[in-house]
């Protein structure tokens, strides 16, 4: 026998013993090429323009793509996605595209759909990457640099905040999700760089528009010379704005409002004066999620993370682009 072919069998025994005890193969399972896919779209909440938008552009991308398109919708809750999950799996969807609420709970889910052999694609948010990876247990990440986004807004306000003294609230997202986690560290990071600016306070509006005034409302008891406000997200913002003006205060003038998303509320508070910028974090995830697909059926090695180029809008071109805005 060759050298050769004995490290051929030797291997394939040592393969062989690792399919014997089970182990799963550190990689996501192949997706099949064919005409028409049943896919899967695990949204996690449509209280807000947001997820409708990209809710829409999943079923918007059905009909081009040819998908059987499954959508549920979570209500706001990590257990119901876990188990909207659970419910597609049995319907056997070809494919997951998964954005995860929260980066812990949802694990389960994208090793359950592992374990069916159905190929999972996180979309807009990601999982705890210690545990839950790329290129093993799911195919791949497609979204934006939620660190860089929170960064450029901190660079906005740097340049464009005229007075001595910056005095901070920031409304976070929610809890455990990854762009709260990377859009708070990505601006706190570097606008604390500049002695000019304090946070004063950093609380979770969820993400939601009405948190966000109940949680503004709150702040500005307690820290009443805020002149900055940092929201997570768009909705968040204008539930500030709501606050800061039940409140008798004047978001523009005597309050810096700035935040994340590029929502039709937020570029038209934009060219009203009423909020500074808001650096683009697009929900329209269809043709990406299409594409990316495709790509992936033919064979080919996809990028761990497909990463979404983001715009910035403030008043300079928020009247251009709201006739795009949802
Ligand atoms: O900014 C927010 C939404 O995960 C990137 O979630 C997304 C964020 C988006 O609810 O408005």
């Amino acid at each position: 026998m060759t050298m050769n072919r004995r490290i051929l069998m030797c291997s394939a025994a040592i393969a062989g013993i690792f399919l014997g005890l089970g182990a799963a193969s550190a990689e996501p399972p192949p997706l099949e090429q064919k005409e028409r896919y049943k896919v899967g779209f695990a949204q996690m909440e449509s209280n807000n323009p947001w997820r409708i938008a990209e809710t829409k552009s999943f079923h918007d991308t059905a009909e081009s793509c040819n998908w059987d398109l499954v959508a549920t919708d979570a209500a706001g809750s990590a257990a119901k996605q876990v188990a909207d999950v659970d419910s597609m799996i049995a319907q056997g969807i070809d494919v997951l595209f998964l954005p995860p609420r929260e980066e812990k709970p949802l694990i389960p889910a994208v090793m359950k759909a592992k374990a069916a052999g159905i190929p999972t694609f996180l979309v807009d948010r990601s999982v705890d990457p210690a545990v839950a990876k790329p290129g093993d247990h799911f195919v791949a990440f497609l979204g934006s640099d939620f660190i860089d986004q929170g960064k450029r807004v901190a660079e906005w306000v740097i340049e464009n905040f005229d007075g001595d003294k910056g005095v901070i609230v920031e409304l976070e997202g929610t809890t455990g999700s990854s762009p709260a986690n990377d859009r708070k560290k990505g601006f706190d990071d570097r606008i604390l760089q500049d002695e000019r600016f304090e946070i004063v306070a950093s609380q979770s509006g969820d993400f939601a528009r009405d948190q966000g005034r109940q949680v503004m409302e709150t702040l500005l008891q307690a820290h009443p010379d805020v002149n900055i406000v940092y929201a997570h997200n768009d909705e968040m913002a204008i539930g500030a704005i709501q606050a800061l003006e039940l409140a008798g205060r004047k978001p523009g003038e005597d309050v810096l409002v700035v935040s994340i998303d590029g929502t039709r509320d937020a570029l038209q508070a934009i060219i009203d004066g009423k909020m500074g910028v808001t650096v683009e974090s697009s929900p329209f995830f269809g043709p990406l999620a299409c594409e990316v697909m495709k790509r992936y059926a033919a064979g080919e090695e996809i990028e761990h993370w497909v990463q979404v180029e983001d715009r910035i809008f403030t008043k300079d071109n928020a009247a251009d682009h709201i006739d795009e805005a949802y």
